[in-house]
Order: structure tokens, then C-alpha cells, then sequence
């Protein structure tokens, strides 16, 4: 979407619009790694030490064995292109960093208390209702009811649809009733919520494969996105707690939250290389606005500007 100049032509302004927002979404999104970054490399140049590297990624809170393993070979001093071709190789397993599935569009997000759910649930309604997409929510986290309420907030602040129950409820019959709307009104994407933590990690689980199962279900089991939500403060220590998510119910992708509160950016790279999954999407605050798609080469060069000269 972004960056998409058609050859020998000037961009298009809204290519243009597009790109300089993008530009000032991963400024806000890194500044405090970005900070960092230039507190080791305190001056650009064509070539930088290997070791200087290995200190900024680590700073950055990449995870030690994924700095090996991106520098195993390196020169003594690197250039911009060897280090970008390296970095950008951490993300390679993935090559498809499309959400979109049959209609309904059918996103499930799962994660812990706190991660960012809710928010993020709000922050795609308003993306997809911009794109000019209808989109109902469901209210998948009936084990608080401030959960319900957060979200019916949210529902009603940006004007879209809504499926609840009470709180204790189960929350598959909230995610069987979402998508069965969805398709009784021909509505293009459901977004379901779901609880962070259950009485115990076994009920969490359960819970979470159950609802799954309905899902598959109401869809007639056309292929549906759970998104895992994590906590960008939280840098590698994140990783464990997608992994333990993942062992209950399969993960297809990920979105990380609150990157806007924290210096530990290089982390998106162990946390896509590591779980092997696309990092879809980037949050940076707490308005509906403050999400951003996520793309690895842009990523890998915005850091590569704050310390090789042109
Ligand atoms: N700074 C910042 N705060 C966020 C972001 N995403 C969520 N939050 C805040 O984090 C807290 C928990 O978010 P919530 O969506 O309720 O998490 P949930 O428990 O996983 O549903 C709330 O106060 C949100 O406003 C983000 O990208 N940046
Ligand atoms: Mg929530």
C-alpha cells in the first residue's frame, strides 16, 4: 500500500500523504530506541564497527543469540547494505503480511490482561471503517465487566455494532453470535475480544480452544486470523508468554502494542524471529488513530538512518 510509485512517474500525492505519514508514525513509534541508538553511534558514518553494532542491538533489546546469528560472518566494519540484508532476514519467514481473509474477515484476538486487546480491537474497527469497511465487534472477554463495558464504549464512540452478553457468560456463544450477525448482515469484518486470564491457566486454555472451535464453526470453517496482542514494553520477555499462548491455541500473526512508552524496539526483531510469525501491525498510544501497519523494510531502514550517513 505504501510506497507504490508506478514506474518512471512522480508519486502520486496521496502516495506521497501516505508515506510521509508513515515516516512520522515510526519517528513517534521508535524515538525512545531510536535515542538510544544514537547515544552508542553518536555520529553517522559509511562503515561502523562490528562491535559498536553488536552493542547497539543488544541495547535495543534484540535478543543475544538473534544478534549472532544476524552477525555471524560480518566484517570488522559493516556497511548499510550488509547490515540491512541481515536484519531484514530475520523476518523472512514470513512472506505474506495480509490479514484480510474471506468475508466475514474474522479476527480473534487473544493475549494477556493488559496488553493492549481492547484498545487495539478499537484502533482496527476504526482502520477497517476508514478503508470503508462495516465491521461489528464482539465482546468475547465476559470475565470482567469492565471488559465488556471498555469495548461497548468503544463500539459507541466510533459507531459500529456490537455483540455482548453478561459478564460470566460464555464468551463462545458472544463469538458465535458475532460472526452469525456478521453473515445475516453481510458485514465485512468481525473483530472478537477474549479474556486475558481465566481462575487458571488450564480454563484459559480451554476456553480459548473451545472458542476457536465455534468460530471454525459459524464460519463453516473458511479460515479465520487469532491475533496475539503483546505488550512492547515488555521487549523479550514477551516471547515466553506468546509461546505459552501459542502451545494453547494456534497463533497466526501478531500486533504489538505501546512501542510509543519504550526504548526496547529491537525486540520486534526476536519477537517475528523467534515465534516465526508476521508482526502485523504496530500500536504507538491510546487513540484509535495510533496503529500502523507493520513493514520489516521499513523498520530495518528507519533504524539504519539514525546512524549511516547517506
Ligand atoms: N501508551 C500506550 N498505551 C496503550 C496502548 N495500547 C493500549 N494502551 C493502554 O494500556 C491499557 C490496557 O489496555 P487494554 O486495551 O484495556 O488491554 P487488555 O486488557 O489487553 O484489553 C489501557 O490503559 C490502554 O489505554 C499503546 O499502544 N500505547
Ligand atoms: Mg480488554
Amino acid at each position: 500500500m505504501f510506497g507504490l510509485f508506478k514506474k518512471d512517474k512522480t508519486p502520486e500525492p496521496i502516495v506521497q500523504e501516505e508515506q510521509k505519514e508513515k515516516e512520522s508514525f515510526f519517528q513517534r513509534a521508535f524515538s525512545k530506541t531510536f535515542s538510544n541508538i544514537k547515544s552508542i553511534v553518536p555520529q553517522k558514518s559509511e562503515k561502523i564497527d562490528f562491535e559498536t553494532i553488536e552493542e547497539m542491538l543488544i541495547e535495543s533489546d534484540m535478543d543475544y543469540d538473534i544478534i549472532q546469528k544476524a552477525m555471524d560472518g560480518l566484517d570488522e566494519k559493516i556497511s548499510r547494505k550488509d547490515l540491512r540484508h541481515r536484519l531484514v532476514s530475520l523476518f523472512e519467514h514470513v512472506d505474506d503480511y495480509n490479514l484480510v481473509v474471506e468475508k466475514p474477515q474474522t479476527i480473534l484476538i487473544i493475549g494477556v490482561n493488559g496488553a493492549g486487546k481492547t484498545t487495539t480491537i478499537a484502533k482496527l474497527a476504526n482502520m477497517y471503517k476508514k478503508q470503508g469497511k462495516s465491521v461489528i465487534l464482539g465482546a468475547g472477554d465476559t470475565f470482567r465487566a469492565a471488559a465488556i463495558e471498555q469495548l461497548s464504549a468503544w463500539a459507541a464512540k466510533l459507531q459500529i455494532p456490537i455483540i455482548k452478553t453478561k459478564q460470566g457468560h460464555d464468551p463462545s456463544a458472544v463469538a458465535y453470535d458475532t460472526i452469525s450477525s456478521a453473515v445475516a448482515k453481510d458485514i465485512d469484518v468481525c473483530i472478537i475480544d477474549t479474556a486475558g486470564r481465566l481462575q487458571t491457566q488450564t480454563n484459559l486454555a480451554n476456553e480459548l480452544k473451545k472458542i476457536s472451535k465455534v468460530c471454525s464453526k459459524a464460519l463453516n470453517d473458511k479460515p479465520f486470523k487469532k491475533i496475539m496482542i503483546l505488550d512492547g514494553t515488555q521487549g523479550n520477555t514477551a516471547i515466553a508468554q506468546a509461546k505459552a499462548f501459542n502451545e494453547m491455541i494456534q497463533i497466526d500473526g501478531i500486533i504489538v502494542t505501546k512501542l510509543d512508552g519504550t526504548a526496547k524496539g529491537g525486540a520486534l526483531f526476536s519477537i517475528a524471529n523467534k515465534l516465526e510469525l508476521p508482526i502485523y501491525y504496530i500500536g504507538i498510544g491510546e487513540k484509535a488513530d495510533d496503529l500502523m501497519e507493520f513493514s520489516p523494510d521499513y523498520f530495518v531502514d528507519s533504524i539504519l538512518d539514525q546512524i549511516y550517513s547517506a
